[in-house]
C-alpha cells in the first residue's frame, strides 16, 4: 500500500464518570485518532496518549507534532507494509504511543484491502476474551463496594482497583470482606510507591491478589525485583514495560511475574506479540491493558488478547464502562466476555455522525506537500 493522506482528528469524549489514578483525575478522554487513506481503504487507528504527561511522557500534542514532523514524512512517498513502520521510524527515539498509532492505521488499512481480520492475523486463538475492569480510588469504602457491586452484577470477571498510599489496605479488605476470597482481584498503583514502602506492600499478601501492578517508577527495574522477593502478591509490570527487549530484561531480573501489554505504550501490535511471544515463552501469564480506548482502540486490544498467551481478564472492558456512546457500534459484555470481531481489518470504523460530533480539530497530512 501507500499512504495517499492521513487525517489526524482531535476527539473529546466525555467519561460516564471520573476516572481517578494516584497520578490524576480523568473527566473527559481527549484523543487524537488517525485515519490512513490508502487506495480508496481508510484505516483507523488511536493514539492513546493522554492530555497531560502523567502516566507517561507522552501527551497528545506531542504525539500530534512528532507525528506530522517527522513519522509521517518518513513514511510517505513509497510502498509500505505495517511491517515497515517500526523499523523505518526505529532512528526517531520514544514517540512509542505516537508510532503504534499510525501503524494500527496502517495496519488496519492494509488488512482491510486484504480482507484479512486483525484477530487472524496476530494469531487470535479464541472469539471472545474474558473481561475485567480497571476500578478508580473512590471517594469513600461504600462509594466502592457499590462501584465495584455495580460491575459484578454486569458479569465483569476480574476486579482490578486503583491503589495509592492511604487508599490500600483498607479498599482491598474491603472489597475482599464484601466479595469473598473466589473474587478475582488485583491493584495498580501507578508507580505511587518506594521500594521503603515494602512493608506497607506486604500487608497486602494476606487477600490473595491475582498481581500488583507498578507499584514503583518505571525506570525502577531493581526495585520491583526487590520488592518481589519480599511480598508474596506477583508483580505485574505496565509502565516499565516498552519493548520486547524491557520485558526480557526484566524477567531475567526477576522484576516482572506477570505483563499487562498496552500496545500504545510498546510502540504498536507488532512489538505487543513479540513481548507476548517472549513472556509466554518464560511461562509468564500476559493480559491486555487499556487507556480507556474508544471502540477503534478496544477492537484492535480486543484482537491482541484472543492470543494463547492472555491467560488472565483484561481491562477490555465493555464501550459502556466508559462512554455513555461510543464511537464505534459498542462493544457489549456479554456472560463476562467481549466479542473479537471479524471483518476486515479491526473490524470496525466510527460512525460518521458520533465521530463529527465529538470532533474538536483535523489536520490533514498528505505526502510530498
Ligand atoms: O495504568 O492501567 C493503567 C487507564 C489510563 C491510564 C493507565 C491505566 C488505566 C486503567 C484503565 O487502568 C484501563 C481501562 O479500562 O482502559
Ligand atoms: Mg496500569
Amino acid at each position: 500500500m501507500r499512504i495517499d493522506a492521513v487525517e489526524l482528528r482531535q476527539v473529546r469524549m466525555p467519561l460516564k464518570s471520573p476516572f481517578r489514578t494516584s497520578f490524576g483525575s480523568e473527566y473527559d478522554r481527549s484523543i487524537l485518532l488517525l485515519a490512513v487513506h490508502s487506495g480508496g481503504a481508510v484505516g483507523w487507528g488511536e493514539c492513546v496518549a493522554m492530555s497531560d504527561p502523567l502516566y507517561s511522557s507522552e501527551y497528545r500534542d506531542a504525539a500530534t507534532d512528532v507525528l506530522l514532523r517527522f513519522l509521517l514524512p518518513a513514511l510517505a512517498d513509497r510502498e509500505l507494509r505495517a511491517t515497515d513502520v517500526g523499523p523505518l521510524l526505529e532512528r526517531f527515539r520514544g514517540h512509542r504511543m505516537a508510532k503504534a498509532a499510525i501503524e494500527a492505521a496502517v495496519l488496519d488499512a492494509e488488512l482491510q484491502l486484504r480482507g484479512e481480520s486483525l484477530a487472524g492475523y496476530l494469531g487470535a486463538t479464541t472469539d471472545r476474551v474474558a473481561a475485567g475492569v480497571s476500578v478508580g480510588i473512590a471517594d469513600s469504602i461504600p462509594a466502592l463496594l457499590q462501584e465495584v457491586g455495580g460491575y459484578l452484577d454486569s458479569g465483569y470477571r476480574r476486579i482490578k482497583l486503583k491503589i495509592q498510599p492511604g487508599w490500600d489496605v483498607e479498599p482491598v479488605a474491603a472489597v475482599r470482606r464484601e466479595f469473598g476470597a473466589e473474587l478475582p482481584l488485583q491493584v495498580d498503583a501507578n508507580t505511587a510507591y518506594r521500594l521503603s514502602d515494602a512493608r506497607q506492600l506486604a500487608r497486602l499478601d494476606e487477600f490473595d491478589l491475582l498481581l500488583i501492578e507498578q507499584p514503583l517508577p518505571e525506570e525502577d527495574l531493581l526495585g520491583h525485583a526487590r520488592l518481589a522477593e519480599q511480598i508474596s502478591t506477583p508483580v505485574c509490570l505496565d509502565e516499565s514495560i516498552t519493548s520486547a527487549e524491557s520485558v526480557a530484561q526484566a524477567i531475567t531480573l526477576g522484576a516482572c511475574e506477570v505483563v499487562n501489554i498496552k500496545p500504545g505504550r510498546v510502540g504498536g501490535y507488532l512489538e505487543a506479540r513479540r513481548i507476548h511471544d517472549v513472556a509466554s515463552a518464560h511461562g509468564l501469564p500476559v493480559w491486555c491493558g487499556g487507556m480507556l480506548e474508544t471502540g477503534i482502540g478496544r477492537a484492535a486490544n480486543l484482537a491482541l488478547a484472543a492470543l494463547p498467551g492472555f491467560v488472565l481478564p483484561g481491562d477490555t472492558s465493555a464501550s459502556d464502562r466508559y462512554y455513555a456512546e461510543d464511537l464505534t457500534e459498542p462493544f457489549v459484555l456479554e456472560d463476562g466476555y467481549v466479542r473479537v470481531p471479524t471483518g476486515p481489518g479491526i473490524g470496525v470504523a466510527p460512525d460518521p455522525d458520533r465521530l463529527s460530533a465529538r470532533t474538536e480539530s483535523v489536520q490533514t497530512f498528505t505526502p510530498g506537500s
